[in-house]
């Protein structure tokens, strides 16, 4: 029994809500906009791709007087490198300036704090066709960009984060198509373009407190807990093992300025060790993030795994589904229900990844994304009741409290998604938003905003500061 009432929420806790470029803009010629590898990728057909999405980028003010009616305190929202730069680098398109000096503007006139994601999976394809991020120049185009950011918008921004979940993008570049499937080793290219993001986003951190003393900067990977298969040693190893690598890798690297010597050791095996050039480790040394951000959708189980064939697991049947002959191995935890889409539930999880961030860093935690993907239901009378999100968020927010408890400092929550969007990979119709877009995947009707039952939920948590998260 609990023998004292639990801390409360901070009085300034961001209370907020995410969404990224490419899946809420639209607009992706419009206006100077460069295209980016996510506009050039393949589309599965029965999915619509992301030209139109939630043509916010027309929207944008509807949108926000929205997100100002929900009494969101924070609106998590990335830039599109390739609307500011078309080619990547070079000459600044004043357009894309202009377009995010009015959303800034339109978030500070209703006193929503704008979080920016600086970069969200949307390379600009000028880049990628030069090598990506393979090529050590992205470097340099990156920390380009981020001066440009800091220079035009850093007079109102205040929190930055870095690359979204950039530990996605390395362990399943071969599905996200950031690395060549038939290149003679994919995993020594995926670490070396790792490596590149790594100073990429060190230099961007120490530009940032260069030129702007006032702001705080983070990184933003997507980081879980990693449950053993069973208590037997060789799954216990195997599930610390896929965690350094899953999770501590990137951290270790953003907030200490190293390698984590397992991925080390692994990478030593696997002969995927990246190139690093003479100053490239002092750089990373001298960077260091004021927060940590992070995406949170649900924990990993893990095992012990035999040499075998590996089966080609797609990151939708269980979302970071995973294996490696040798190492480690994804399993499906029967304790834990799922998503329609298959994803598994655990919001006990989510305060033991928030301990396991804290005890290893001692940074400011912010949570970027966490949500629950659905094929929501238009009813009739414009309602959608998405009792199932009201629950999903219900039981996540109960663990940031439990955890704020145990001592973590955690300064805000930023569900995904602000509004319906299209998903990275399946389409408009896998749902998260707490405001419905009228649209299908192929029809985009009248694209208008209609609150669902979540919006009104969350309102109220919200105006509560998270104390009455009851659904009646
Ligand atoms: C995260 C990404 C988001 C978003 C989210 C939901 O990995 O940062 O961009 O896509 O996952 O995933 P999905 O769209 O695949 O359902």
């Amino acid at each position: 029994m609990r023998n004292h009432p639990l801390k409360p929420f901070p009085k300034d806790f961001l209370w907020g809500a995410s969404t990224s470029a490419y899946q809420v803009e639209g607009a992706w010629n419009e206006d100077g906009k460069g295209p980016s590898v996510m506009d050039v990728a393949e589309h599965p057909k029965e999915v619509t791709d992301f030209k139109v999405a939630s043509d916010h980028y027309h929207r944008y003010k509807e949108d926000i007087a929205l997100f100002a009616e929900l009494g969101l305190k924070a609106y998590r929202f990335s830039i599109s490198w390739s609307r500011i730069f078309p080619e990547g680098t070079g000459e600044v398109n004043q357009k894309g300036i202009d377009f995010y000096n009015n959303l800034i503007n339109e978030l500070k006139k209703h006193h929503i704090e704008p979080v920016v994601t600086m970069y969200h999976f949307d390379l600009p394809y000028a880049l990628q066709k030069k090598g990506g991020w393979l090529n050590r120049e992205t470097i340099d185009a990156y920390e380009n960009y981020a001066k440009t950011l800091f220079e035009n918008f850093g007079d109102r921004v205040k929190y930055w984060l870095t690359i979204n979940e950039q530990n996605v993008m390395i362990l399943f570049g071969e599905l996200l198509g950031t690395v060549d499937r038939n290149a003679e080793n994919p995993k020594k290219e995926l670490y070396q373009q790792n490596h590149h993001m790594f100073v990429a986003q060190a230099k961007a951190m120490i530009l940032c407190h260069r030129m702007l003393p006032d702001a705080k900067i983070g990184p933003a990977p997507n980081i879980s807990a990693v449950y053993p298969i069973s208590p037997q040693p060789e799954d216990v190893l195997a599930a610390h093992t896929f965690s350094s690598l899953r999770n501590w890798l990137y951290l270790d690297a953003a907030v200490f300025g190293r390698y984590n010597s397992t991925v080390w050791s692994y990478l030593e095996k696997k002969q995927a060790i990246p190139e690093i050039q003479d100053g490239d480790m002092a750089i990373l040394k001298e960077a260091k993030p004021d927060f940590i951000a992070f995406n949170y959708y649900s924990t990993m189980t893990v095992g012990a795994n035999l040499p075998q064939k590996v089966s080609n697991n797609k990151r939708e049947d269980q979302q970071m589904a995973f294996e490696e002959p040798g190492f480690f191995k994804g399993h499906p935890n029967p304790n834990l229900p799922k998503t329609e889409y298959g994803w598994e539930i655990d919001p006990v999880g989510l305060r033991t990844t928030l301990r396991e961030i804290y005890e290893r860093y001692h940074l400011p935690l912010l949570i970027t994304e966490n949500g629950l993907g659905a094929q929501d239901r238009l009813e009739e009378g414009d309602v959608v009741n998405d009792d199932y999100r009201i629950d999903y968020l219900q039981k996540h927010i109960e663990q940031c409290r439990l955890a704020l408890d145990d001592g973590v400092e955690l300064i805000g929550y930023c569900p995904w998604s602000a509004i319906d969007l299209v998903s990275t990979h399946q389409g408009i119709s896998k749902r998260y938003g707490f405001i419905y877009v009228n649209r299908d995947e192929f029809d985009l009707k009248d694209l208008r905003r209609i609150p669902k039952k979540s919006f009104y939920w969350y309102k109220k948590v919200i105006a509560s500061n998270g104390e009455d998260l009851a659904n009646e």
